[in-house]
């Protein structure tokens, strides 16, 4: 057990919990009990990764700015990272269009499941609550996400985790004007945000020594926790599209990995492998992305400049799992309830509003679902249908979460080390001892 990488014993944990979680599902309160005693521990995990993401994103990108130099660098490398996102977006959302009008997995599902689904769901309080979320944004204009961007108090900010892009931009503007004072008054905080660096991935690498146990309990809870089995099946053609567009999706980031930035996929899927096992575990690229953060820097070698701006960014703005699920969805939805809203116009429509509305998506487990209305609302999709549609995919959505933030957080990954090899950027690795010891311990 000594020798075993990592990600090798997440994987146990996460084998472990969902045997746990299926095995409690036979005993009578065993969902009770698992919900009672297991599950606070993988909330205390995902919640210890939140509380260090702001610190590591301040820490990390002030250091990342200064260390810059000049600002057109930071300006260039900002349009690069921007650009490149916006494309694999498009990339992710016209992969999901194929696919689904490909093997149309709407036309499978028979009336009376519909019907089924309508008496189960339509009061349904998750779907209301993500109704009333989508409502929200719906009633901001166009460029409220760009508004909500400039926290009016750093420190509130700071103290809410959902609002990483305030916090982004209020570090941005700290940086840059870090390098605009002079360099013998600028030392000082530099050094802190320095040494604060080094001690925030330290307390990453020792919350990650619990993570095999983490997993086991945030596996064992969605477990006990999905919806019923039944639908599932009716569901799983649907389920299948989105899952064999998500794996194109990671073929598509190795072999950028491997003709571009000149690394082999395998080595680096191997890298990453702790912070997709932890997407697929806490369905949040916000909590993960921490651990990201350590293994692009410290296992893949990509310079911090560079990983401290885009990946923070990428966490909350590209989620090409999401944008992919998003067209997939509002097309499996249109298929089964409205059929005659599939013309072309409007699944152009969705490769626009899927692209703004997984920018839009917080990086926190459901948020796409709730964008996915905003989707299905561009193109005109019937409003008293829209329950019955989010009913439709609401029972496989927490896997597809899953499996769709694990893509999120590997394209971030990709995207960081191509944007270090455009401004060579990348170097060798040398991961220091503690992460030998952290690896094997
Ligand atoms: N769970 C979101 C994330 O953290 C993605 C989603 O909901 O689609 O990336």
């Amino acid at each position: 057990m000594k020798k075993l990488a990592l990600h090798w014993k997440i994987l146990i944990g996460m084998i472990l919990g969902l045997i746990f979680g299926i095995i409690m599902l036979q005993i009578g309160s065993g969902g009770k009990f698992v919900t009672d005693w297991i599950k606070p521990l993988g909330d205390i995990f995902v919640r210890m990764l939140k509380l260090i993401a702001v610190p590591l994103i301040l820490a990390s990108l002030i250091k990342g700015i200064s260390d810059l130099k000049d600002i057109s660098k930071f300006k260039r490398m900002g349009l690069r990272t921007i650009g490149i996102y916006i494309v694999t977006t498009v990339i992710a959302i016209t992969i999901g269009l194929a696919l689904v009008n490909t093997f149309k997995p709407g036309n499978g599902i028979s009336q009376d499941t519909v019907v089924k689904l309508k008496e189960k769901y339509s009061s349904n309080e998750k779907i209301k609550e993500r109704m009333a979320e989508a409502g929200d944004q719906k009633q901001s204009g166009p460029l409220q996400f760009v508004v909500d961007m400039v926290p009016d108090n750093a420190f509130k900010a700071m103290s809410e985790n959902k609002a990483m892009l305030q916090v982004i931009f209020f570090t941005i503007l700290l940086g840059i004007s870090l390098l605009l004072i002079p360099e013998e008054k600028a030392k000082p905080l530099k050094n802190v945000f320095d040494s604060l660096n080094d001690v925030v991935l330290k307390i990453v690498d020792i919350i990650m020594l619990s993570a095999p146990y983490a997993v086991f309990a945030l596996l064992a809870t969605v477990v006990v926790t999905a919806e019923d089995p039944d639908i599932l099946l009716a569901l799983l053609k649907y389920a299948g599209v989105v899952v064999l567009g998500l794996f194109l999706m990671i073929v598509f980031y190795s072999t950028l990995v491997g003709v571009y930035v000149k690394k082999s996929p395998f080595w680096f899927l191997t890298q990453i492998a702790p912070a997709q096992l932890l997407a697929f575990s806490t369905s949040s690229s916000a909590a993960t992305l921490p651990v990201t953060m350590e293994r692009v820097e410290e296992h893949i070698g990509v310079d911090k400049e560079v990983s401290s701006f885009v990946l923070p960014v990428g966490a909350t703005i590209n989620m090409d799992g999401t944008s992919l699920y998003q067209a997939v969805a509002a097309v499996f939805i249109m298929q089964v309830l409205w059929p005659e809203g599939m013309t072309f116009s409007n699944q152009l429509t969705i490769v626009l509003t899927a692209l703004l509305a997984s920018i839009g998506s917080a990086a926190v487990p459901g948020a796409g679902m709730v964008m996915l209305v905003i989707v299905l609302d561009s193109i005109g999709f019937p409003a008293d249908l829209l329950p019955i549609g989010l009913a439709l995919i609401f029972a496989v959505d927490r896997p597809l979460d899953m499996c769709r933030t694990t893509v999120n957080v590997t394209g971030d990954a990709t995207v960081s080390m191509i944007v270090a090899k455009s401004f060579d950027k990348i170097h060798d690795p040398q991961p220091k001892e503690w992460d030998d010891h952290y690896d094997q311990v």
